[in-house]
């Protein structure tokens, strides 16, 4: 039988749903032997595309595919400077890609190559949200009746922008492409968007989770991201008034700038607090588990490289009592949700999985996308990540043209000044 090498390397871009999507495809010398992994940075894509074709590409050709660990550290060490998001990202296609391969080799689910099943579903948390307090708890009643057990709860802020909810610019969630909220180029006096304002948000939050505490009672599992939007001494005040309500987790109240903050938010608050999406380097979350200064990690995983490393993480927070809590938007592909989840069922220390509802045009595109049932996400048992791609139909959902090209828009004070997204 003739050595199994890697022939062809290339990337799908797609948008089903209106968001960017890339996805690495890699081949080999025996056709039905193919692998799938997620690269989706939705706001540069086109950069990932170049990396793995240009730069990778000529590293793989060739290569037996099943040596993903060398081949993680070849390319990984071969550009010198490492990391970032547009490096990590066309990594983890090829090392998602090469998992794939691996348990499709193995006729094995890869959560079977991750040590097995410690669970039977991954616990999920979807997303509530509303113009006012009212109707957040509808919405989470609604998810409540659907059997969801964990619910991220996010209110509008009448008149301004906000994160995660209506009049919010953030697109993944909504399912709506970016271009809906770019009417023209933002210039300093003349925001696009409604604008930010802080002390109305902060005032805000306390008052829905009173509110939902009080209607939906204490036995649904209450989340809420700040999304780094707010400055340090804010969010540690805003976690304090928070505690009372016994969140599951807060999620991002600093940013990834500001970590050198968190010994002080934690020596105020026993607030549950998860951190990560934005981080792309090992030193980011190193002293933040060993430090135990947060209770879940929760890294975009195509962000940080790939499965490998991803597995690396989540055995290093086992030690340190931190769980996992993997980002899981719509900007992440469903074989990138197919990752995290064959990571969740292989995990002693899974926390909770970030839920993105897929349309049924994107489960169309990629056939195998996990299913949600009982307020759970679960896997198939086909071998490899259990996910694959109709290129054909991908092909009929280009992305989105408009001038920022996928970049999220400015976020700006009343004032005019930029803020964090
Ligand atoms: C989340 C996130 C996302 C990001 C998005 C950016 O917790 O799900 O904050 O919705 O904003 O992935 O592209
Ligand atoms: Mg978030």
């Amino acid at each position: 039988m003739p050595r199994l090498r890697i022939t062809n390397v290339r990337a799908i871009c797609t948008a089903p749903e209106g968001i960017r999507l890339v996805v690495v495809k890699i081949e080999t010398n025996e056709p039905e032997i193919y692998g799938l992994g997620c690269a989706t940075f939705t706001q540069r894509p086109l950069a990932v595309v170049e990396a793995l074709e240009t730069y990778l590409k000529p590293q793989l050709i060739g290569r037996d595919p099943n040596d993903i660990e060398d081949i993680y550290q070849t390319c990984y060490l071969s550009s010198y400077w490492r990391t970032g998001p547009i490096m990590n990202n066309a990594l983890s296609g090829v090392d998602q890609a090469l998992w794939d391969i691996k348990g499709k080799r193995a006729g094995m689910p890869v959560y079977q190559l991750l040590g097995g099943k410690v669970r039977t579903a991954a616990t999920v948390y979807t997303h509530a949200s509303g113009r006012d307090v009212q109707e957040v708890e509808e919405h989470a009643r609604m998810l409540m009746g659907l059997g969801f057990t964990h619910i991220r709860a996010q209110v509008e802020i009448a008149g301004y922008s906000t994160y995660g909810a209506q009049g919010g610019s953030e697109p993944a969630d909504a399912g709506t492409p970016v271009q809906a909220h770019v009417g023209h180029r933002p210039t300093h006096l003349e925001p696009v968007q409604r604008p930010w304002h802080e002390s109305s948000y902060l005032r805000a939050v306390p008052k829905l989770f009173e509110h939902l505490r009080m209607t939906l009672g204490d036995e649904v599992e209450l989340l809420h991201d700040i999304h780094e939007r707010v400055s340090p001494i804010q969010a540690i005040g805003l976690a304090k008034e928070l505690e009372q309500f016994r969140l599951y987790f807060l999620e991002d109240p600093l940013a990834p700038e500001d970590i050198g903050w968190f010994p002080r938010l934690r020596q105020q608050t026993s607030i549950p607090i998860a951190m990560g999406e934005l981080f792309v380097n090992q030193t980011e979350w190193e002293t933040l588990i060993k430090d135990r200064l947060i209770d879940y990690i929760r890294v975009h995983i195509s962000a940080i490289g790939g499965l490998s490393i991803a597995r690396k993480l989540a055995a290093f927070a086992e030690f340190f009592g931190v769980r996992t809590a993997w980002h899981g938007p719509g900007d992440v592909s469903p074989i990138g949700h197919a990752a995290n989840l064959h990571l969740d069922i292989s995990s002693t220390n899974f926390g909770i999985q970030e839920l993105h509802l897929f349309n049924d045009t994107a489960r169309e595109v990629f056939p195998g996308t996990p299913e949600v049932r009982d307020g759970m996400l679960w896997c198939n048992d086909k071998p490899g990540l259990g996910v694959d791609i109709d290129e054909k139909l991908a092909a009929k959902y280009p992305f989105p043209e408009h001038e920022l090209h996928g970049a999220f828009p400015a976020v700006r004070r009343i004032d005019g000044s930029v803020i964090r997204w």
